[in-house]
């Protein structure tokens, strides 16, 4: 007999059957690597690779990036269109036209009923550019509901708000090169070694050159409060005091940058009366940080000849999201830290292509960050695409959070997903069950049949995935990159640039509009229309040649600046020249101090913080915290599917202290029943000191799970949920019970 090891194949290296690398843009989160897929002869796909010649990446990528190209053929995969008169009911397989057709009558039929803005569109962060340009034109143009919004507003919904009340507009101003300038850095709520892993990479690198110390501020001991100088273990949600109270001490000891306050900001004076009120020594018993480190961080942020701040969900998921983003703003502005090399205020984007939906897909908006609003955008817009103004509603509908409860009181009866899965995702479940359950009309449009979502719904488009589809996708620090079209798309599944085109002919009747047939055909239209005079996001410089030549473009890129690069390329003996440096698009915003507002400064906002989360009492003892994983992707759709990805974390399960659990009597892997006010959840325990005494932390990627606990308060600028801060109680139960119902769950 043979044992163990001698039984296991030898490892091959694959590599060695490459005939073809193609190039291609990793649609998990938003670091942006690039990813050459190897095909063989026959054209089958054998490896991955990250480009060693990307900026982002250098040849690295992360496990989810490496094992992407098995999503082509993995299990659970629409093959064809689905249809039935009644959610629950078996689907009938149904041809393209019969599915686009009955979705486009719906549609109709609701509007005419009910109103046109009683039927909603819920997209993503997580199609091509193209693709969210297409369909914010379709929706915008023809289908003409306002209720339209992605899943960007459980995600980056308060970087965009406060961003655009600081500085007038969207638009992170920094890039990962920043930090190989800095000489300090602060991460609030955000865990780059496992959500951002070539970011963290990147700022490694900077780190192994030239030591410069890391502040990092999270309830939890993450991975890179782990590494940190300096960790914070703030109270949850209460981020804006700390700011605040940093900004005191800055002001106080005259450690402000006065030229560039004087310069380039408004506002100064209400900052300054209302940080007064934030002494570290009544701040400390707010935030829970020492007096002391307070002002010990506050002096070395203002002291630093250049200083960065980055964050993610810490910040944005929460009732504070937008308030905590100025703040950070803020901190930045009277310190003199944008727009310089090392000095900036990064929101590390969350979805891969989270950036393109904000810029194009008219969610919020109309495409180039152009606003509803405003009457000249409205004009601009409506001219382009060849149709009446008054088409166009003069203010934004309902953000996606807003969009549910719609559903649940009848406001809203049907609904288009594309790409999202809210049974998952959203906050507070069982009320998204109730809400999913009263539509009349429900379309989902995922690469999977077996998505939760697609239990409630009368007809399911199969969407071809990733690099079965061709266009670009915009990361963290807006560099625009792009996929090629590596194979076909599987089965009978579609590009969703393609369904989005098929809708578009049966809507017609409404509105005649041209929808290029190509997704290059789209990128065209979107640089014509960046390229109006003083336009922040100008795109018109790139085209695909240029962003593979350049392997991601930064924006803005105009015109001119490419055609000044055009002839320096010409000119250029250098190889390494010609091949890395042409087209490299703009790394910074906002470099001569001159920002989006109407007078061209920047904002200073007070903000006084109020205490309205949900907290910790005698019922619900804990914070319920939640967030992800390195190896899985949101709601495992994907990642769930890929072995060497799931098997690292099959099963649903929560970080414990050691010491609550030993009051508790509760032992390491061991099932407890998580309990909130709104339902309950069966975990497995792992003990770890990354909690502290009064903290769960459950990642949120398994369904049945921390969304069925959660609450989600909404941010009254950003409506995005506070999926941080909650609270919750144990209770022990019956184990082979608990196995049993994970068992159960897992099987999808
Ligand atoms: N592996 C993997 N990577 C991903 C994703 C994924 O699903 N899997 N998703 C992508 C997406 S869409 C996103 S949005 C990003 C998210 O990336 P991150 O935001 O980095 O990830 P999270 O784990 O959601 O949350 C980060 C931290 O916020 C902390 N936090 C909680 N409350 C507070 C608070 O009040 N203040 C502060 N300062 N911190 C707090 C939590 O303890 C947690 O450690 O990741 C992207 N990358
Ligand atoms: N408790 C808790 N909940 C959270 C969070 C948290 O930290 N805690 N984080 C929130 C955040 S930041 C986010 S971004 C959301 C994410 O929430 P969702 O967007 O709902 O989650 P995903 O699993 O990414 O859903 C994307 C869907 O798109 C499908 N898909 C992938 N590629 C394509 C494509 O090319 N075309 C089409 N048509 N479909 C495609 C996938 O199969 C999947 O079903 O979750 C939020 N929910
Ligand atoms: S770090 Fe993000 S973009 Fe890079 S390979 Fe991993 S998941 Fe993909
Ligand atoms: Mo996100």
């Amino acid at each position: 007999m043979i044992f163990g090891r001698q039984r296991r194949k030898p490892i091959s290296i694959p590599t060695k059957e490459v005939k073809e690398w193609k190039y291609t843009t990793c649609n998990y989160c938003s670091t942006g690597c690039a990813i050459e897929i190897g095909l063989s002869e026959s054209g089958r796909i054998v490896t991955s690779r990250g480009h060693a010649g990307a900026d982002v990446n250098r040849g690295k990528l992360c496990i989810k990036g490496l094992l992407e190209h098995e999503l082509f053929e993995s299990p659970g995969r629409g093959k064809m269109p689905l249809m039935r008169d009644k959610a629950h009911l078996p689907f009938a397989p149904a041809s393209w036209d019969a599915a686009l057709d009955k979705t486009a009558a719906k549609i109709k039929e609701i509007q005419a009923k009910y109103g046109r803005d009683s039927f909603a569109v819920v997209s993503t962060g997580q199609l091509l550019t193209e693709e969210f340009y297409t369909l914010g034109k379709l929706v915008r143009g023809q289908i003409g509901t306002n209720n339209y919004d992605g899943n960007t507003t459980l995600c980056m919904a308060s970087a965009v708000s406060g961003y655009k009340r600081s500085f007038g507009s969207d638009g992170p101003p920094g890039c990962y090169e920043d930090f190989e300038h800095t000489h300090c850095l602060m991460a609030f709520g955000s865990n780059l070694p496992e959500q951002h892993p070539i970011i963290y990479w990147r700022l490694k690198e900077a780190l192994e050159k030239r030591k410069f110390p890391l502040i990092v501020v999270d309830p939890r001991v993450t991975m890179l409060a782990q590494f940190a100088d300096i960790h914070l273990p703030i109270t949850p949600g209460t981020d804006v005091v700390l700011v605040n109270s940093m900004m005191h001490v800055i002001l106080k000891e005259g450690l402000e940058d006065c030229e560039y306050i004087e310069k380039h900001t408004q506002g100064i004076e209400a900052l300054q009366a209302l940080v007064a009120d934030y002494d570290p020594v009544h701040a400390q018993h707010i935030c829970g940080i020492d007096e002391d480190r307070i002002r010990t961080v506050a002096r070395l942020y203002a002291k630093a000849p250049a200083a960065m701040s980055i964050w993610t969900m810490g910040i944005n998921q929460s009732t504070h999201g937008s308030d905590g983003v100025v703040d950070i703003n803020n901190l930045n502005l009277i310190t003199g830290n944008i727009g310089k090399p090392g000095g900036t205020s990064l929101s590390i984007t969350g979805q891969c292509n989270a950036m393109g939906t904000r810029e194009w897909s008219s969610c919020s908006g109309l495409p180039g960050y152009r606003l509803l609003e405003k009457e000249k955008d409205r004009k601009r817009v409506a001219d382009f695409w060849g149709i009446d103004e008054s088409f166009f509603p003069p203010a934004r509908g309902l953000a996606q959070t807003d969009i549910f409860p719609a559903i649940e009181t009848g406001e809203i009866k049907g609904l288009w997903l594309v790409a999202t899965n809210p049974m998952t995702s959203m906050p507070n479940q069982p009320r998204i069950r109730k809400a999913m359950e009263n539509l009349e009309f429900l379309v989902v449009q995922d690469v999977y049949e077996d998505v939760e979502t697609n239990k409630y719904s009368h007809v399911f488009l199969p969407a071809a995935v990733w690099a079965e589809k061709e266009g670009c996708h915009t990361n963290t620090e807006r560099r625009v990159n792009l996929t090629r079209n590596v194979l076909p798309a599987y089965a009978d599944s579609k590009p969703d640039f393609w369904i989005f085109n098929q809708m578009a002919k049966r809507f017609e009747d409404r509105n005649q509009i041209h929808f290029p047939e190509t997704a290059e055909g789209a990128f065209n239209e979107m640089r014509e229309l960046s390229s109006d005079a003083g336009r922040m996001l100008d795109i018109s410089g790139m085209s695909y040649d240029r962003i593979e030549a350049a392997r991601g473009i930064q924006w803005p890129y105009s015109q001119a600046q490419a055609q000044a690069d055009s002839q320096a390329i010409g000119q250029s003996e250098d190889f390494d020249m010609a091949l890395r440096l042409p087209f490299k698009g703009n790394p910074r915003l906002y470099t001569d101090g001159v920002f989006q507002t109407p007078s061209g400064r920047a904002n200073l906002i007070p903000l006084r913080f109020i205490d309205n989360n949900e907290r910790p009492d005698t019922e619900y003892p804990f914070w319920l915290n939640s967030g992800r994983v390195v190896e899985h992707f949101h709601t495992r759709t994907r990642t769930g599917k890929i072995g060497n990805c799931n098997k690292f974390s099959p099963t649903p399960y929560m970080e414990m202290n050691p010491d609550a659990a030993a009051e508790l009597g509760v032992e390491h892997q061991t099932y407890v029943r998580v309990v909130s006010r709104r339902g309950d959840a069966v975990v497995m325990v792992q003990l770890t000191q990354r909690v502290g005494r009064d903290m769960l932390f459950i990642p949120f990627h398994f369904h049945d799970c921390v969304n069925r606990l959660t609450l989600g308060l909404l941010d009254p600028y950003s409506r995005q949920p506070a999926f941080k801060q909650n609270a919750a109680r144990i209770e022990k139960i019956d184990q082979a019970e608990a196995a049993r119902l994970n068992l159960e769950r897992r099987a999808f």
